[in-house]
This record gives structure tokens, C-alpha cells and sequence, in this order.
């Protein structure tokens, strides 16, 4: 894709439109061996946190991503609404522990901040997608989120702080990080679709997210 000056234009809705402020993304951090380690603890956490499709509030309309986490806290949603609760919502039993990978992925990119919280696990199978969204359901914004992508390629959006604010789509490949921190933590983002036949290291083109998370306020210094 080009990236000319004249991309600059506050009126376009994909494309080159400024990022927000705390967006970064870490190409290929991860590389196959450690995809591969961290997928294999990913199928242990499921094993024992099997994936459950969330519902929208109200409507109880199922999503397209099935969902789990792993840590003291884990994002769920139903009928009742979006939450953070400490135990899975079909099982009934304590979500099992964060992987050290993650824990050391994180410490290594968010050093200032106390340990995640949450790790939710998106999985998408080709024609899955995650509407346009923002993370407002943690009790604190200070800490940084990290996300780390595993298996077929996602179309990801991510927009500003409003709505309606132009967005810009890149790629996010197996093996990416992604960091938000600052104003960023707050923007719009979702996932469009996923690219099927671009990474070998899950079956059905299927596309496996973590986002790790801080819940509660950070402690008083
Ligand atoms: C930008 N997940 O779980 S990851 C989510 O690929 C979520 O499954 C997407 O959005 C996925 O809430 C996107 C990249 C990401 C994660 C969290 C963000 C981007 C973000 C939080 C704030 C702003
Ligand atoms: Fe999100």
C-alpha cells in the first residue's frame, strides 16, 4: 500500500488515517517455535476452560468468536451484560492460570505496570468477525492492553476515541503483538474478517487472539 502525505485526509474511513496516540504494533515478536509453545499452552487452557460462545446484552444474539480466558479474571458476556468474573460461565470453576510466556511477554512490553489480570482467548473460524468496539469494561485504563496473534491473518480496524472517527485496517499476522497504551487504550477497534490460507500453524484457517488485560484499579503507590 502507498503512503504518501496526501494520506493524511481526516475524512477517509480505512486506509493510512492517523493511528492514535499508544498504538503499536511488533511484527512477527513471536516466532513459529514460540507460536507454537504458546498454542500448545493455549490448548491446555482450553482443555480445562472449554470455549463458550458469548451473547449480546439484551438480545442474547450469539457472537461469531467463541471466547475463554485464563488468569483470576476472565471478560464475559450474556444476557445480563458484559463482565469480569472469576469463573467460567458454563463450568462454574476458576479459569486456570495465565501462562508464564504471557506473563513474561508482558512484563517485557508494559514494565511499569503490575501483572495482567485477564487473558481473554478470541477464537474466530473463517467468517467470524468482532464489530467495531471499544474496551470500557475494566475498572482502570491506566495499564496498557497486550494482544498477541496466533494462526490465519485478521483484517483488524482500529479508529479514535468517537464512533464515527476515520479508521485505518491493517493485518495482524500470527506471531504479532499489538500494544495500546495512553489515548489508544480507548480507541474504536474490531476485527473484519479473517484471511483464509495465510498461516499453516492452526487447521480450517482458523485465527486464535489473546488479550492481555488489567481489571482493577492499580495499587496505591
Ligand atoms: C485497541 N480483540 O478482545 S486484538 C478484544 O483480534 C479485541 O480478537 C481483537 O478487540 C482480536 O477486545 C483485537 C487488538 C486489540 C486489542 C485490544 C484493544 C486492539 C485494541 C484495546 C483498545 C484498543
Ligand atoms: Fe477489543
Amino acid at each position: 500500500m502507498g503512503d504518501t502525505a496526501s494520506s493524511a485526509s481526516a475524512s477517509s474511513t480505512t486506509g493510512r488515517s492517523a493511528a492514535p496516540e499508544g498504538f503499536r504494533v511488533l511484527p512477527g515478536r513471536l516466532d513459529r517455535a514460540a507460536q507454537e509453545s504458546l498454542l500448545e499452552e493455549v490448548r491446555a487452557v482450553v482443555a480445562e476452560a472449554p470455549l463458550f460462545t458469548p451473547e449480546m446484552p439484551r438480545s442474547g444474539k450469539p457472537f461469531s468468536v467463541r471466547m475463554t480466558n485464563c488468569g483470576p479474571l476472565g471478560w464475559v458476556s450474556d444476557r445480563g451484560g458484559y463482565r469480569y468474573q472469576a469463573t467460567h460461565p458454563v463450568k462454574g470453576t476458576p479459569w486456570p492460570a495465565m501462562p508464564q510466556s504471557l506473563l513474561a511477554l508482558w512484563r517485557g512490553l508494559a514494565p511499569e505496570a503490575p501483572d495482567p489480570e485477564a487473558c481473554l482467548v478470541n477464537l474466530y473460524a473463517p467468517g467470524a468477525r468482532l464489530g467495531l468496539h471499544q474496551d470500557r469494561d475494566e475498572e482502570t485504563f491506566d495499564a496498557p492492553v497486550v494482544s498477541v496473534s496466533l494462526g490465519a491473518t485478521g483484517l483488524f480496524r482500529i479508529g479514535g476515541l468517537a464512533r464515527r472517527d476515520p479508521t485505518r485496517s491493517l493485518r495482524l499476522a500470527s506471531g504479532d503483538v499489538v500494544v495500546l497504551a495512553g489515548p489508544a487504550r480507548l480507541a474504536y477497534h474490531g476485527i473484519d474478517r479473517i484471511l483464509p490460507g495465510t498461516s499453516t500453524l492452526l487447521r480450517d484457517d482458523g485465527r486464535i487472539n489473546l488479550t492481555l488485560r488489567r481489571v482493577t484499579p492499580l495499587p496505591a503507590p
